[in-house]
């Protein structure tokens, strides 16, 4: 029988396009050829799918240049740019099946893209229209998993710890700026500085800015609104930052050793570059008691089943000086190099990259089999 046909999708438009082609070179060293074919698709800078070779060496970080799909497609021994650019939508997107024909035979698609249009379920959709399999996150998960709003209020409905938030919403701002700062210091009153002020669907820590008084205030809450109308503001949460993953195998979803995340002297929350490129600085596993372990693995689960996730999810928690977890976010495309703190706790867990990747292909594979 043949061999199922993997498509890696990466790239995109999003800044962060060369960390995506880095972690897809990764991927696609990892999958097992004896038992997949891969199709690797890179989507250029301005939206432009293309073939590119299957050469993951020329994915990688080579004298401080971040790899392209531009300059991958473009140098690439029959490379085809397929008919799928921003002037030929339709192609694209008229009609369902549009774009399995164009990529040929695929049976199971791995999408490797960050932020809008990537992992907040746009891309998803397409992939459901056109009745592909792929890895990951379905419409919904991806969407709430973009939302800091919405993933805070399904955690609420699910019994998850949230910390304190308030969300400040366009059409608030646009017509009562003052009552809306108002409830911002309201918020501050009752919480405490500093506050997080933060575009409420954007990934990563972009946008994002600590105020420490309400000097300040306003052009955080620009800067947030740059990314996304909707904002939202967060108090801080004293305690240690833990990390755990969470891995559908056949008889569901199972969680990892936790890792730790400690402080970092010169930026509070650690940025893109250390989240993505360098080496993580977790502690992994994360040195907490048996009890408190098990705790914050159920609570990842949860934080999985609440959201109705499927193949991975990290889930990232606070633990607070009185011993109790908080969840903060939820990360359905977490950082995925074999560096990068997700695969790292599966390795600590026993689980190889090989083995993810195979996992996650497979559990891709068996949904689109059954019902979901
Ligand atoms: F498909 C998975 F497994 F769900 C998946 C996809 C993408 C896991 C992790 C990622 N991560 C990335 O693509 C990225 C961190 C390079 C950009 Cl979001």
């Amino acid at each position: 029988p043949r061999k199922p046909r993997v498509a890696v999708v990466f790239g995109g438009r999003s800044s962060e396009h060369g960390i995506s082609v880095v972690t897809a070179g990764a991927v696609l060293r990892a999958i097992d050829r004896t038992k997949y074919d891969v199709l690797p698709i890179g989507i250029t800078t301005d939206g432009r799918w293309a073939l590119t070779a299957d050469e993951p060496e020329r994915m990688a970080i080579t004298d401080r240049k971040v790899p392209n799909v531009t300059d991958l497609a473009e140098s690439t021994d029959g490379g085809v740019v397929l008919p799928l650019d921003p002037n030929n939508r339709e192609v694209v997107y008229s009609e369902p099946g549009a774009v399995p024909k164009a990529l040929g035979e695929v049976d199971v698609v791995f999408p490797m893209l960050h932020g809008p249009y990537g992992e907040d379920g746009t891309l998803q959709g397409l992939l459901e229209l056109s009745g592909v399999p792929y890895v990951g996150a379905g419409v919904l998960a991806s969407a709430v998993g973009q939302d800091k709003e919405y993933m805070k209020r399904v955690f609420t409905s699910f019994g998850l710890p949230v910390g304190p938030y308030l969300v400040i919403r366009p059409r608030e701002w646009e017509s009562d700026e003052k009552a809306a700062r108002a409830r911002i210091a309201e918020f501050a009153g009752e919480h405490g500085w500093p506050l997080f002020i933060k575009p409420a669907r954007a990934g990563s820590s972009i946008g994002i800015t600590k105020v420490d008084s309400f000097e300040g205030l306003d052009e955080a809450i620009a800067e947030a609104q740059r990314h996304d109308p909707k904002i939202i503001v967060e108090a801080l949460l004293r305690g240690r930052e833990i990390e755990c993953g969470v891995l559908e195998f056949e008889e569901g979803p199972r969680a990892s050793v936790p890792a730790e995340i400690p402080p970092v002297q010169a930026h509070d929350y650690y940025d893109f570059e250390a989240k993505y490129i360098d080496s993580t600085p977790g502690i992994v596993p994360a040195p907490l008691t048996p009890e408190e372990t098990a705790e914050v693995q159920r609570l990842a689960v949860e934080a999985f089943e609440a959201t109705s996730c499927e193949g991975l999810v990290r889930a990232d928690f606070f633990l607070t000086e009185d011993g109790r977890f908080v969840i903060n976010e939820i990360n359905t495309m977490p950082g995925f190099t074999p560096i990068s703190m997700y695969p790292q706790m599966w390795e600590k867990s026993g689980v190889s990259y090989e083995e993810l990747v195979d996992r996650l292909i497979q559990a891709a594979l068996r949904r689109s089999t059954g019902l979901r």
